[in-house]
């Protein structure tokens, strides 16, 4: 199809605007088709955003050799980089489309449509309702075209002639203002729309937040036994032995954290049992409680790194909530999955061999933290996050082993997700300089289900020299530890390992995170000076 050009303008600076203006205009019916369809979304079951359901997809799909980073990412400050990726692919794709349509703009909706609908299965694709997100997607598509259609029709007057070619009339001058007038509107509409949008958001997370500010926890059957005076290390910098709630680090795949409204919610417990039941909020709280210190870890921690905590939890055990379902005959594991569809699964013994996994409701004295799972999840001490401690717990099933695995498996990880030894150095800090003489090197060590038998530091390869331990708090929790170093002028290499109580010492072989737990003493380098 060839293009006549307007008599008025040059070919060149006809071509110059027009490409230009397809562009901007395509990209200006993708905004609005983003803003439609997140607005759409607020109001639909699930609530199920473009934005949000790609990203999900996103992380579930990334390929093993990057997960590893991505699961450490996620939960951090990479998700908001993430949903600007995908906002900037999609402007991007609008760029394109309204380029090659610049002319045809009528023309161009199976494209919208395709895309709409694409967008929508991808990002419904992994949730329970599909077609409320195919829904969003094809509405968005249609807003998208309708405004690449209104402004590219305020922008340029098409005309057919008698051999079906394609004039284009453009009034520049008048074009020019129209279509600043017609961008800024739609603009400024997609922008009411986002606000709008995030104000809904916000709400939400308001509307749980005062929710949980007027809950209380009720008094525990059997509390923990009080803190140690002695289970801190009185140094500059030296973490505290029970990690505050806002410092607690957090790992979800969750782009946004889900708010619960307890009111509508319930935990489920099913699969091999004998009597299925399903609980309230008020319910769950009703039942006797426990309270204890655990140390949870990410099995995606390097060597040396931060991504363990420590807290009071207080929750009902699981084995009262198996006892009161009856566990049937064939059950292995159990399943716990989240309201966005995350799973953990581990082996049936963990929940009944005496120690105390929970379904918790309390962190350090108050209700869970929407990060960190409100209005309930699991605790089970000695293993690794990613197979038991399901946040924001919707349902709890008993299955077989080769029935289901959970979330991480399929993509590397190891299905046994028993927490290793590990070590770390807290203060100094890795290449510090620190004044010559009498240094007190601390850090933490944790063996959960194990107690902690000893931490040795070793200085430039030299032998291992035991620290002082602080005092315990539990067979779950780490444990504080610190060594007086007398240190001489230079640099110097520290070295720390723990022992556990039956004499085991903590595996030397260096191991990156994935597909289980990384390995290996964490050496840091000093400078005395
Ligand atoms: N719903 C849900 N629960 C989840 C996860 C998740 O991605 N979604 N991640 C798990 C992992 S890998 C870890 S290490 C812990 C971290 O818990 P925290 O964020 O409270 O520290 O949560 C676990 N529970
Ligand atoms: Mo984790």
């Amino acid at each position: 199809m060839s293009t006549t050009v307007a008599d008025s303008v040059t070919s060149e600076s006809r071509s110059v605007w027009s490409r230009r203006t397809g562009a901007l205009v395509g990209a200006l019916s993708a905004i609005v088709a983003l803003a439609v369809a997140e607005l759409l979304a607020v109001v639909l079951p699930g609530k199920p955003s473009p934005i949000v359901g790609i990203a999900n997809q996103v992380i579930n799909l990334t390929p093993a050799g990057i997960r590893e980073s991505l699961i450490s990412a996620v939960g951090t400050a990479d998700k908001p980089i993430l949903s600007a990726g995908i906002v900037a692919v999609i402007l991007l794709l609008g760029a394109v489309i309204g380029l090659r349509f610049r002319d045809s703009a009528r023309a161009a909706w199976p494209v919208y449509l395709i895309l709409g609908l694409v967008v929508g299965l991808i990002a419904g694709a992994a949730t329970a309702r599909v077609w409320s997100s195919v829904i969003v997607g094809l509405v968005g598509g249609a807003a998208g075209w309708a405004t690449l259609a209104l402004l590219l029709r305020v922008t340029v007057n098409a005309v057919r002639d008698e051999s079906g070619n394609v004039r284009l009339q453009p009034e520049p001058a008048l074009a020019r203002r129209t279509f600043l007038i017609a961008s800024a509107g739609v603009t400024g509409a997609a922008l009411a729309g986002i606000a709008v949008l995030s104000a809904v958001r916000s709400q939400s997370l308001q509307a749980v937040e005062s929710a949980r500010d007027a809950l209380r926890l009720p008094t525990p059957a059997r509390r923990a036994p009080a803190v140690p005076a002695g289970a801190g290390v009185d140094v500059p910098d030296m973490p505290p032995p029970v990690t505050p709630n806002d410092a607690f680090y957090r790992i979800d795949t969750a782009l946004v954290p889900p708010t619960v409204n307890v009111a509508g919610w319930t935990l489920t417990v099913g699969g091999k049992v004998d009597q299925p039941f399903e609980l309230s909020y008020p319910e769950l709280m009703s039942m006797p409680q426990v309270e204890h210190y655990v140390t949870l870890a990410c099995v995606s921690n390097p060597v040396g790194g931060d991504l363990v905590g420590n807290a009071l939890w207080q929750g009902v055990p699981l084995r009262a909530l198996l006892e009161k379902a009856g566990v049937a005959d064939g059950a292995q594991q159990i399943v716990a999955e989240s309201v966005d569809g995350f799973t953990a699964a581990f082996p049936i013994t963990a929940a009944l061999d005496g120690r105390d996994a929970m379904v918790a409701v309390g962190m350090n004295g108050v209700p869970l933290p929407v990060n960190h799972g409100f209005p309930a999840r699991l605790v089970v001490p000695g293993l690794y996050g990613y197979v038991s401690a399901t946040k924001w717990l919707r349902e709890i099933r008993l299955t077989t082993f080769a029935e289901e695995v959970g979330f991480w498996i399929p993509r590397g990880w190891v299905a046994d997700g028993t927490i290793e030894a590990a070590s770390r150095i807290d203060v100094p800090t890795d290449g510090a300089t620190v004044p010559v003489g009498d240094v007190t090197v601390a850090g933490r060590a944790w063996h959960q289900r194990v107690p902690v038998g000893a931490v040795e530091i070793s200085v430039d390869a030299g032998p291992w020299q035991p620290a002082q331990l602080a005092s315990s708090m539990g067979v779950d929790t780490w444990r504080l530890w610190s060594w007086k170093w007398p240190a001489a002028v230079g640099g110097h290499e520290l070295r720390v390992r723990m022992i556990d109580a039956n004499g085991r010492v903590q595996s030397p072989a260096v191991r990156q995170p994935g597909p289980g737990a990384s390995s290996g003493y964490q050496s840091i380098v000093v400078d005395v000076s």
